[in-house]
């Protein structure tokens, strides 16, 4: 069987990253696309240098012409500017929506079977203009965050509670800004929910409150200190652990931003809620059911993103 091909549209901190691992993982082989010439075929050959170490079989080109793309399996896509400090990502619409419409043409023409994980900021406008421009079905394009905020919060909590990361499961919704929803009902440590563990005396609930907040600036507490630009590690981790559910059709339950057509009481939108990934893209919309405090946080989120696709259809009309 022919290899698998990804597409990695960004050649940046995230998309250099993103190469790394699809092929330390042999998910396929790989191009990079930036505008910029040269970065995708430095990273591309550098990174294809790796293979003798490693031992990976995976073809890695670069280019700067979307014909490349032809026939991708699995679009990630970080193409756009980061955030600096005294940013917000909401800052960066004006230039991100404008790389979404190239993006969007770009897959349209080239790669229209492709599922497509979208990364760049305000995400979760920007994985709703994205689909809009592309034209491909909703299911075949979703957003990364949910995965990345949830392993933040995992992270913490597994620091706090002084256990290991592989049994902490969180689960974070809502759009990928300050109003995020940490979901503590449905965060557990092997299966024992974070308030249990808070009255068992492993925490206390101003330490969680603390930890929910720390989620929620996670993106600004590591641009602050790299001062140059945003994460990168912890967001390419998340978009591989994405592809992979769609490449193997592992049917994994993830927390992704998704087009809603009434679930949550949210229609016509791409808002962070678990998701059943697996070779159907967006195969299924999990409506768990959230107490009234998760009810309000996911509105202000929802709006958040509303007021966002109303910035974005003044600037380009034709969405
Ligand atoms: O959880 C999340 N979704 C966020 C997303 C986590 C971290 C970072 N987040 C966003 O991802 C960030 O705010 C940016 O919008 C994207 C990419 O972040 P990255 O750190 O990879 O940015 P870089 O290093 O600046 O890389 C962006 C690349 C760069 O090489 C540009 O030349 C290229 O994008 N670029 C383009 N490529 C293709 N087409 C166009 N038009 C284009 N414009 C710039």
């Amino acid at each position: 069987m022919a290899r698998k091909k990804i597409a990695l549209i960004g050649a940046g901190n995230i998309g250099g990253t993103l190469a790394h691992l699809a092929a330390k993982k042999e998910l396929g082989d790989i191009v990079l696309f930036d505008v910029v010439e040269g970065v995708p075929q430095g990273k591309a050959l550098d990174l294809s240098q790796c293979g003798p170490i490693e031992g990976f079989d995976a073809k890695i080109t670069g280019s700067n012409d979307y014909k490349d793309i032809a026939g991708a399996d699995v679009i990630i896509v970080t193409a756009g500017v980061a955030r600096k400090p005294g940013m917000s990502r909401d800052d960066l619409i004006g230039i991100n929506l404008k790389v979404m419409k190239a993006v969007g043409e770009g897959i349209k023409a080239n790669a229209p079977d492709a599922f497509v994980i979208c990364i760049t900021n305000p995400l979760d406008a920007m994985v709703w203009a994205l689909r809009e421009f592309s034209g491909l079905p909703h299911e075949k394009v979703v957003g990364m965050a949910g995965v990345l905020d949830s392993a933040r919060f995992s992270h913490f909590l597994a620091e706090e509670f002084q256990v290991s990361v592989k049994d902490v499961n969180t689960f974070v919704l809502g759009g990928h800004g300050d109003t995020m929803v940490p979901v503590l009902k449905y965060s557990t440590v092997s299966g024992i929910p974070v308030n249990d563990l808070v009255a068992m005396g492993f925490s206390s609930k101003e330490k969680i409150d603390e930890i929910v907040t720390r989620t929620r600036g996670g993106g600004g507490e590591i641009v602050a200190l790299l001062k140059t630009g945003s994460a990168y590690y912890a967001p390419a981790t998340s978009a591989i652990a994405m592809a992979e559910a769609y490449l193997g059709d592992q049917k994994r339950i993830l927390p992704c931003a998704a087009y809603l057509t009434g679930q949550y009481g949210v229609d016509d939108l791409y808002v962070g809620v678990p998701v059943m990934i697996g070779a159907g893209g967006a195969e299924k919309i999990v409506e768990v059911e959230l107490d009234d405090e998760a009810k309000a946080n996911l509105k202000v989120s929802v709006d958040a993103v509303k007021e966002l696709l109303e910035a974005c259809k003044g600037i380009d009309s034709s969405l």
